[in-house]
């Protein structure tokens, strides 16, 4: 039995519980951020490690009792070094947010300029808006794509690069659905003596596996959720050079300034329990078979777009690279919240996105934004991405049809039980 002690003791949260287990299996999770973490990634994030203090770092403790823990953090720490060939790995951040401002903290001062993707454009809250600490602390100073390809171009990045000379040269996006050419940001930040740092929340696994270029060799920091493509537990990490290029002659070279930052910086206790489970999570992602699941998230993509764009639907920037698509609802006449909407209705969770240059408001904006990575975690393949594809492109041109939504909602139910989730809890 589930939870049996909660069950007993609170069975007012057992029963929540249950609910959404059942919500995640009978329906088909296409947020592209969000996942199924192993059965062993979810023990481990379970364990009695939560009750543990131990600020500082392995051996580097303020606190004792810490024997055990060092063996685990610092399990988590060499595999993430040889899962991403890094020369260093801090696996203390507990989010991606927390990640980003600790990472901008160990290169930046307050005011500094620093160049990233804008939120409007496929880029996230923390690369610099202006509600968020980011765009409140730094001078951020904004890329996007351009209007006709609605693609990145590197020689617009190059070219406001060498006038504004930021100190941090940032790649990395949330709903950018193409190709990263880190290797031309790299040599930018070269160029005008930038760090080049790259956030990967999002493409992570596809990095490791090929799918997608690797910033890892050619960038000082790069940083990642945990919780992606990556299929770990809610959390980051930073990955980083040694040597602050930049400034070589500081006393504390790049990897000791962001360690640093993370704590005492920024956070106090890390969270041993996530940390265990991010070295679970390492392990698989070390197996070959993780690779072959990265491979096909690609695949599942590129026909999903497909038979969307088979149906009439426009893609922002005509299909994708990577895990998710952009749907830009304009010529539907709906917004992307009626649509996302009337697909939730129907069994499918996506999430209602802006597309770059949206003439909707935020709340209720253009676009739709949907990946493959939690429905192959479910073993889906090519097939039934067109089965789908096809009933998303239905749903979204009749989003009031009720009927049309409640058959939808069957057929979604019909196809999870042929790819169960989660059997053996
Ligand atoms: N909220 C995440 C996403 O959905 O992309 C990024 O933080």
């Amino acid at each position: 039995m589930l939870y049996p002690n909660i069950r007993k003791q609170d069975p007012e949260i057992a029963g929540h519980l249950d609910q959404e287990l059942k919500r995640q299996r009978d329906g088909l999770v296409m947020i592209p951020s969000e996942n199924f973490a192993s059965p062993s990634v979810l023990e481990a994030a379970g364990t009695v490690l939560t009750n543990k203090y131990a600020e500082g770092y392995p051996e580097k403790r303020y606190y004792t009792g810490n024997e055990f823990i060092d063996k685990i953090e610092q399990l988590a720490i060499d595999r993430a070094k040889k899962l991403f060939s890094a020369e260093h790995a801090n696996v203390q951040p507990h989010s991606g947010s927390g990640a980003n401002m600790e990472c901008y903290a160990a290169v930046l001062k307050p005011g500094d300029t620093i160049l990233g993707m804008d939120l409007a454009h496929g880029g996230h809250l923390t690369h610099g808006h202006p509600v968020n600490f980011s765009g409140q602390t730094y001078k951020f100073i904004n890329y996007g794509v351009q209007k006709e390809t609605e693609r990145i171009d590197m020689d617009q990045v190059r070219e406001i690069a060498l006038k504004e000379k930021p100190k941090v040269l940032l790649s990395g996006a949330t709903a950018y659905p193409r190709i990263i050419d880190f290797d031309a940001f790299a040599s930018i930040a070269k160029e005008i003596g930038a760090y080049a740092m790259a956030d990967i929340s999002h493409i992570v696994g596809l990095c490791l596996s090929g799918d997608h270029p690797n910033p890892v060799p050619s960038h000082d920091i790069v940083m990642t959720t945990t919780t992606k493509t990556l299929r770990g537990p809610r959390s980051a990490i930073i990955l980083s050079k040694i040597e602050d290029r930049i400034n070589p002659d500081d006393k504390k070279n790049l990897a000791k300034k962001i360690d640093s930052q993370v704590f005492p910086g920024m956070q106090g206790g890390p969270l041993e329990h996530i940390i265990a489970a991010k070295a679970v999570a390492f392990e698989e992602a070390l197996k070959p078979e993780f690779k072959e699941y990265q491979n096909q998230i690609a695949r599942n993509a590129k026909q999903l777009a497909e038979t969307l764009s088979e149906n009439g639907l426009r893609l922002v920037s005509g299909g994708t690279d990577n895990h998710l698509i952009l749907i830009d609802l304009t010529e539907t006449g709906i917004g992307g919240k009626d649509g996302a909407n009337a697909l939730e209705e129907s069994g499918i969770y996506t999430n209602f996105n802006m597309i770059p240059f949206d003439t909707r408001k935020p709340f209720n904006p253009s676009g739709i934004r949907l990946g493959t990575p939690a429905l192959t975690s479910r073993r889906m393949k090519e097939k039934e991405m067109k089965t789908i594809g096809n009933w998303i492109a239905t749903v979204l041109k009749d989003i009031n049809n009720e009927e049309l939504k409640a058959k939808t909602k069957q057929e979604v139910l019909d196809l999870t039980h042929s790819f169960p989730l989660y059997e053996e809890l």
